[in-house]
């Protein structure tokens, strides 16, 4: 998983991102939600999912992400909003250090669903067979 950059479609009345599910990422899009007003001490996130494939983008402000598979970590620094973020499913990941402004958008592969949650990470370590 790495950082993606996004074309900025810009002109002198400001910018512009499209995103394509399927053509950009690498899924269709279910839902969206979006996290704003997020403490700088307090990470969010630390689960995995089953199933849901995550598409993250800090549309304004910046955050911190760690995705983990249980064996290798790595933290990644969403800062513009043409950067995005995929999390695969069954990658445990923390969304942390958040400055006051961030917004962080989460395109998301599946409907709501909180037994698609691992929230226990001991749990997941067994389930990802780590
Ligand atoms: C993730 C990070 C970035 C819903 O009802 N529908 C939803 O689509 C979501 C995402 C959450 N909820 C409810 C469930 C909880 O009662 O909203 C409450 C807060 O959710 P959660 O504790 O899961 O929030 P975060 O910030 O720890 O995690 C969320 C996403 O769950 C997660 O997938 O990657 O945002």
């Amino acid at each position: 998983m790495s950082i993606v950059e996004h074309r900025v479609l810009g002109d002198h009345r400001g910018q512009l991102i499209a995103i394509e599910a399927v053509r950009d990422i690498p899924f269709e899009i279910k839902r969206i939600f979006y996290i704003y007003g997020a403490q700088p001490n307090t990470p969010r996130g630390q689960h995995a999912h089953h199933k849901t494939r995550q598409y993250l983008i800090a549309v304004s402000g910046s955050c911190h992400v760690t995705l983990d598979d249980g064996e290798n970590k790595a933290t990644y620094i969403l800062n513009q909003p043409n950067l995005g973020l995929m999390q695969e499913a069954m990658i445990w990941g923390t969304m942390h250090d958040f400055s006051h402004d961030c917004v962080l958008l989460v395109l998301a592969s599946e409907h709501y669903d909180e037994a698609d949650y691992i929230r226990d990470y001991d749990q997941y370590v067994k389930v990802v067979g780590a």
